[in-house]
Formats: C-alpha cells, structure tokens, sequence
C-alpha cells in the first residue's frame, strides 16, 4: 500500500488549445496554433482545434464533471489571444470573463486552480513581430501575466508560467514538427532563452504585483540513461542530459546554462542574445517545480562521430500509441536527480499519461486498463521518490479529457474521458473510474509494483 502527505492534491490537466475550441468567438485572436494547424500538411488528417472539446460552450458541464471525479487541483492553459487578441495592446473582456467563470467555478466546486500562463500558443500577431525569437516577446509575457494576474490571481492557487519550454524551442523552432513550423537550431537556443527570460519576468511582476498564488513552471523532464558504462557513451548520455534538462534546470536553479549547451549547440548559435544580468533574473527562486514526465532514453555514442553526435532509444515492452515505452522507473529517476542535483523544493507532477487509441466497446465505454497500469506505476513510482525525502506535493493526471493532440490531432488521445468527436458527449472511461477511487483512498489503492533504484 502506497501511503501519500495528508495535503498531497491529486489533479488533472487540460490546455486551452487542446480543449477549448471557439476559436474565433467573443473577440479571441489566432495563435500560431490555428495558423499551423490550419497549413496543410501539419497535423494528422489536417485536424486542428477549432472545435477541440468545445469546452468554451460546456464549461459548467466540464466543471461539474471535474466535481464528480473528486479532483481538488484543475491545470489548465490560459489562451494569451482570447485574453489580448493581438498579444499586447487592447484587451478582450470577454476572454477575461471565461477564465473568471472557470476559476470561479473551480473554487465552488472545492477545486484550487492551477493557470498555466503559456502552453505554447502565442498570439500570431506577436509571431509575426517575431515570435520567441524576439526579447520583447518576453517583456510582453509579463504584461500579459500582469493583466491576467489583476483580474484573477487574487483566487489562482498555483501559476505554470510556461509548459514545457523545450518543445516550444525544439519541436516549434528546430523540427518543425510544431507550430511555428521553424527549422533553424541556432534559434532554438535564442527561444530557450527568451521563454526563461518571460518565465523570469513574469514571476517577478507577478510578485510585484502582489499575487496570492505560488509561481513555478512546468518542464518536461527526461530520464537519462547511457547504453553502456563506456566512457563515450556515459559522456553522450550527459550530452543529451544538458540538451534536454540541464538546458533548463541549470539557468533556473544555478544561474548559467550547461558548458555542453554552449560546446555542442549548432555551431552558427550566437549566444550573444543572453546579456547582462539575464542569468540573475532566471534563477531568481520559483514556489515549485511543474514535472512533466512521459520519457525514459538510452544514448549512446554515434560511432560516425563520438565526441559530438548521439544515437538515442526509448525503451521499454510495453509502448504507447505514440510509440513510448513504458518506464516507470524513469520517473523515479527524474524525482530522486532534481533534488540530488538541486537541492529539496516542493514538486508537483504537471503532467503525467499514456497515448491509446481508443476503442469503444459495445458497452459504450472504453475499457482502458493499460492505461490504470501506467498510472498505477506511475503513482507508485511517487510514492517511493517521497519515500526518499522528495518533496513531491501533488499529481495531476495528462489529461481529463480526449484532447487535440498537437501534430497527431484526433488520432491518438490521453484522456480519462472518452468525448465522442461527432456529439461532444462526455463517458468515462475505466480509468476515470479507477482514478476516483485512487483520489477517494489518497493513495492508498495504490500497490507497490516494485522498488526503483
Ligand atoms: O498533450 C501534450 C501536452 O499538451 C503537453 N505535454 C505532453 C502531452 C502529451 O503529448
């Protein structure tokens, strides 16, 4: 039996983007989202967002669900174009008015809000001033924090600033593989550090301003592992460590960025763009740690090029719809290195799920049980790293509902929730079940699967 903090909150996680839908109503402005979803080619069978969950118009169904199922943390996204249009400049009440009735009726419902300030949609017209590859940007992330923050954080228990910076920077401007459909390593590094500049500035005017709720970010954290204990292949494993985690947690919690970051960058990177006093900015402290955990990899040294190039594997039997293994452990891994590598501080899992393709039964309901499974190791897997003295807070499940999911749009989905495209209805699936009886017993269902060293 897995036993938990008498205040653990067990959550679950949605995105505006990825739920929202009424995308052109009441005055909200396009994001690079509707831009890049909309191009053909971008998404799987060209889906994009526009109806989503239709959460915009079943709010108070959404939170009645979220009631029901016993969650006492609600994450979801705020859309910087429904709130400022053009990202800057004339507001849109009505966007403010959304957000008030969803923290409103959070709250009413015994639910702490957690706003997640970026979760990767900006406002196209601030794309087309240049994006994240423009330092402004970061200065108008602040003042977006700031006008959401006077209307509602008097009420926000915990604000994300950004989700997952790294895909921003490397899905969105290296692969091309999310808006904005970017292929230039070298500004990868650029939109880095602009996204920690805005977290920086964000957090900081919202302490300025006198917020209620406690400021962190979420990141999505990788567990590193080299395939050998070769020394090539340990020195690539550390590589793909500072690319993919010391990128960020370095800056944010030592104040500078990994020397392999500044070594092994595209060699074209000019990091001209950090200047002068930036650093001090980005490790000034945070309230949490937002960890997103899906990966677990296995590097080694490419034999074509040791020194600098990689060649990485996602382990694991069992795989997701999305083709990633299984791997417990590794969130294990993640938990017990943040506080080994940056000291205790309160960590809440952010995000935390498994890609399936659904499939209806005759009963109507989708019986989802490996989906139970990885929560359940999953969860267990908290469980140990409190054990070993991480401080973790709470868990929020990815995701309450069948959400868009980004280039594979409705192809694939995360949710505890089934909703049927063609009607919007809400069935629960297994798993919400099995996660309501989690939530009911704080825990205690929870079987330990086995020991993570
Ligand atoms: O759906 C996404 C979410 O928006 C960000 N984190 C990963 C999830 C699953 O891919």
């Amino acid at each position: 039996m897995s036993s938990f903090p008498n205040d653990f909150l067990w959550g679950a996680a949605t995105a505006a983007y990825q739920v929202e839908g009424a995308v052109s109503e009441d005055g909200r402005g396009p994001s690079i989202w509707d831009v890049f979803a909309h191009t053909p080619g971008k998404t799987l069978n060209g889906d994009t967002g526009d109806i989503a969950c239709d959460q915009y118009h079943r709010l108070d169904q959404d939170l009645d669900l979220m009631a029901e199922l016993g969650i006492r943390l609600h994450r979801f996204s705020i859309s910087w174009s429904r709130v400022l249009p053009y990202g800057k400049g004339a507001v849109n009440a009505k966007g403010l008015d959304y957000y008030e009735r969803m923290v409103d009726g959070l709250l009413a419902r015994g639910i702490r809000p957690m706003a997640t300030l970026y979760h990767w949609d900006l406002p196209q017209a601030l794309h087309e001033k240049g994006g994240w590859a423009s330092r402004d940007t970061a200065m108008y992330f602040a003042d977006y924090a700031t006008l959401v923050n006077r209307r509602i954080g008097d009420r926000i228990a915990f604000w994300n600033t950004l989700n997952e910076p790294w895909c921003v920077a490397f899905l969105g401007y290296r692969d091309g593989l999310f808006a904005p459909g970017i292929r230039d390593e070298a500004l990868a590094y650029q939109v880095v550090h602009h996204q920690l500049l805005a977290h920086a500035h964000a957090a900081a005017q919202l302490r300025d301003d006198g917020t209620n709720g406690k400021i962190g970010l979420a990141l999505n954290l990788v567990s590193e592992v080299p395939a050998t204990e070769s020394d090539l292949d340990r020195a690539a494993a550390t590589r793909m460590d500072a690319l993919e985690n010391r990128i960020f947690l370095d800056p944010l919690f030592k104040g500078q960025y990994p020397e392999e970051v500044l070594r092994f960058a595209e060699p074209s990177t000019d990091f001209s763009f950090v200047r002068e006093g930036d650093l001090d900015a980005i490790r000034r402290p945070i309230d949490f740690l937002g960890v997103n955990f899906y990966e677990q990899h296995i590097t080694s040294a490419d034999p074509a090029d040791p020194e600098r190039k990689v060649r990485v594997t996602v382990p694991g039997k069992r795989r997701t719809a999305m083709n990633i293994g299984v791997t417990p452990g590794g969130l294990f891994d993640v938990l017990t290195r943040v506080k080994r590598d940056y000291g205790d501080m309160p960590i809440y899992i952010t995000e935390n799920g498994i890609a399936q393709e659904n499939v209806v039964s005759p009963d109507g309901i989708v019986h989802d049980t490996a989906r139970i499974e990885y929560w359940a190791e999953h969860i267990d897997a908290v469980s140990q790293a409190i054990d070993r003295g991480v401080d973790v807070r709470g868990y929020i499940a990815w995701s309450l509902l069948d959400v868009f999911e980004w280039q594979v749009g409705y192809s694939r989905q995360y949710g505890m929730v089934h909703v049927d495209r063609a009607t919007m209805k809400r069935t629960w699936k297994d798993s919400a079940h099995w996660y309501q009886r989690v939530i009911d017993s704080h825990g205690a269902m929870i079987e330990p699967v086995h020991a993570h060293e």
